[in-house]
């Protein structure tokens, strides 16, 4: 009897994203360039992107809408070498350590040349895998590094979607300023791509308050994919993040900084409440963060316009107007205030 062999899950999820990215990459190669080096800002979801419809192409549920962190982000340069190598923040990464891996399987899928070998710099300012949207600003250096280095001269929608399939919220680190992921409704993901929205929003601040950069206990996929199994209150959250999504646009469009601060800071919130409801339960908080929110919530009742989100992980990142920067580093004196617009004129 002819027996057939059954592909193993990691060689079909190669083989879907290997789809996709065929009918994005030229498969026709350009001389390439002899470096490129590419920089993209990490960014800060005001409403949130928590469950996949398609894990394997990071398609995600919900639309999400972001804020990029300026000058905060990673750098990433990209030479020729005679085999692979991974350099971060100057020092060599082991390429079976767990962040090289990540990122080999992704140019595996993605080199034109299967034989070429690439040495890949990255170069980080913030902390990596704490939280900090450290892989999404990594995955979208990295896509926007390899179209220069290969010349594929990609529009930017292409570019997204190319960053989505490294990691999903990699596809709104590609701009400046606020960011809208459209999750789409096909099922190739073609279109579920991030936009930026044009408002410019001078005094606006970002505070970034590092209460641990240790890696985070339960990645954000499989966390999110454990609510999206486990949670009866799922739905709940689908309906939850549309009414913020469209309170966080109006706030934008109106520049309406308390109608801003208090639909992103309920929506992560609720995101947070959603995870402890996973069976098991998913809490990223440490009591630091816990005392960060409190300290808000009281400064806020004393009339500071003051409000906070916070990610996978214990970091807490602060929301506030320029003209209250004093009063928030008085209560906070470690947080690192970021300008989001200051290179956006
Ligand atoms: C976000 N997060 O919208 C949400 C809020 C964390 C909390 O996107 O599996 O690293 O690569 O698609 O993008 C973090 O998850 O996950 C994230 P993958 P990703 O920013």
């Amino acid at each position: 009897m002819l027996k057939c062999s059954r592909p193993d899950k990691k060689e079909l999820i190669k083989l879907d994203k290997q789809q996709i990215i065929k009918q994005l990459v030229p498969t026709k190669m350009s001389p390439i360039s002899g470096t490129a080096t590419a920089f993209a800002p990490a960014n800060i979801a005001l409403c949130k992107y928590w469950g996949k419809r398609d894990p394997i192409l990071n398609l995600p549920h919900n639309s999400s809408l972001s804020i990029s962190l300026g000058r905060k982000g990673v750098l990433t340069h990209i030479s020729q070498h005679s085999s692979d190598e991974v350099i971060l923040n100057q020092q060599p990464v082991p390429l079976d350590h767990p962040f090289a891996q990540r990122l080999l399987a992704f140019l595996r899928l993605i080199r034109p040349v299967p034989d070429l070998g690439l040495r890949i710099e990255t170069s980080a300012n913030i902390p990596i895998a704490a939280g900090v949207a450290s892989s999404a600003c990594g995955f979208a250096a990295l896509v926007k590094a390899l179209d220069q280095f290969f010349q594929w001269q990609l529009d930017d929608k292409s570019l997204s979607i190319l960053a989505r399939l490294g990691s999903g919220s990699a596809c709104r680190s590609l701009w400046q300023g606020f960011v809208e992921w459209h999750c789409g409704t096909a099922k190739d993901g073609m279109d579920s791509y991030a936009q930026p929205l044009s408002a410019i929003w001078g005094d606006l601040r970002v505070g970034l308050l590092i209460i641990s950069t240790q890696p985070k206990p339960i990645s954000s996929s499989v966390a999110m994919q454990q609510t999206v199994n486990s949670s009866l209150f799922y739905p709940s959250w689908l309906t939850k993040v549309q009414q913020d999504l469209i309170k966080i646009k109006q706030a934008i469009q109106a520049q309406d900084f308390l109608q801003l601060g208090a639909a992103a800071e309920s929506n992560a919130l609720a995101m947070h409440a959603l995870m402890q409801t996973t069976e098991p339960p998913v809490y990223y908080s440490l009591p630091a963060t816990v005392n960060a929110m409190h300290t808000v919530w009281q400064a806020r009742q004393e009339g500071l316009p003051l409000f906070f989100t916070q990610d996978a992980g214990p970091n807490i990142k602060l929301l506030f107007l320029a003209k209250d920067q004093a009063s928030v580093c008085e209560l906070f004196p470690t947080v690192d205030v970021i300008n989001p617009f200051e290179d956006i004129n």
